[in-house]
């Protein structure tokens, strides 16, 4: 109850923050923009990741304003990094089941991209699977017509969730993104690589830009690579940030 209390408090007083996981085109290509990761600034327990939050804020329905707090917050960052030059680049933000549920969603993400000048292919929405096909004919609607401002959606944590490719096929996505459950244990001739070449050839058949997520080794990077996925993310190539570190941070090291 305690934390409740605490995070009712937290957006008011501005404890949320945000860090940044750079995607790269690969191999060793540019990078393609970056997701942004919700961090709670707690003032007793310190640094709390959304695993431990979330939920609360689900099911209290805080996750509401605080998610369009962490749209508006990752629309000014990727504004200031548009201004910087950084024109090719997205921005990606989780979005949680009872965002996509919410009617207002449409008219929250028109108006942050307004508000900011952000032309709307710079963002990507990133839903999981599970919440993408929670099927209520409003929530693919809206989603329908975030799609066609032209704001990019990704499929999230990709071959965890229980998906029709029916489902998959209607969806309005452009992205698609294996889970890192996947990536773990990857090496050729495994059965997580079987999998993962599976997902590509799907991704690749419905058009959809495939990326990879939790790749931490080179040996998961060069089958990755091998196999055809579009970009990766993951600890090997960057991990998540604060803002004022992103841009050194994706240096290529020497
Ligand atoms: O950031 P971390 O590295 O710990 O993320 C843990 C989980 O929390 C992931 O499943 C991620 O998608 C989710 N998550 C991170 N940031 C946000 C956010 O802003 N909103 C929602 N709904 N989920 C988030
Ligand atoms: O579910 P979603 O993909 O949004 O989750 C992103 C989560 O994955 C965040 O918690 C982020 O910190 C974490 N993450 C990012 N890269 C890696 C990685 O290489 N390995 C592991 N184990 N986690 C990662
Ligand atoms: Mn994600
Ligand atoms: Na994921």
């Amino acid at each position: 109850l305690q934390w409740l209390q605490d995070l009712r408090v937290a957006l008011e007083r501005g404890q949320f923050r945000l860090v940044y996981q750079p995607k790269f085109m690969s191999p060793d290509g540019p990078v393609i923009g970056a997701e942004a990761l919700l961090r709670w600034q707690h003032p007793v327990h310190g640094m709390v990741g959304p695993d431990d939050f979330i939920a609360l804020a689900e099911r209290s329905g805080l996750i509401i304003p605080i998610g369009a707090w962490v749209l508006d917050e990752a629309c000014r960052q990727m504004r200031e990094w548009l201004t910087l030059g950084y024109q090719d680049w997205k921005i990606a933000v989780n979005l949680s089941a009872l965002q996509f549920n919410d009617p207002q969603l449409l008219d929250v993400v028109q108006a942050v991209l307004e508000k900011h000048q952000l032309p709307p292919h710079c963002l990507t929405l990133e839903v999981t699977e599970s919440t993408a096909m929670y099927d209520t004919a409003s929530s693919m609607q809206t989603l329908q017509k975030i799609a066609d401002l032209g704001v990019d959606i990704s499929i999230d944590d990709f071959g965890t969730g229980y998906s029709s490719l029916l489902y998959l096929k209607r969806l309005p996505a452009n992205e698609l993104k294996i889970d890192r459950g996947f990536v773990r244990d990857l090496s050729a001739g495994t059965e997580d690589a079987a999998i993962v070449s599976a997902i590509v050839a799907l991704g690749r058949t419905l058009n959809l830009r495939i990326v990879a997520e939790g790749v931490e080794t080179e040996v998961q990077q060069a089958f990755l690579t091998s196999v055809g996925c579009d970009a990766l993310q993951g600890y090997l190539m960057g991990r998540p940030v604060p803002p004022e570190q992103f841009l050194q941070a994706i240096q290529p090291q020497q």
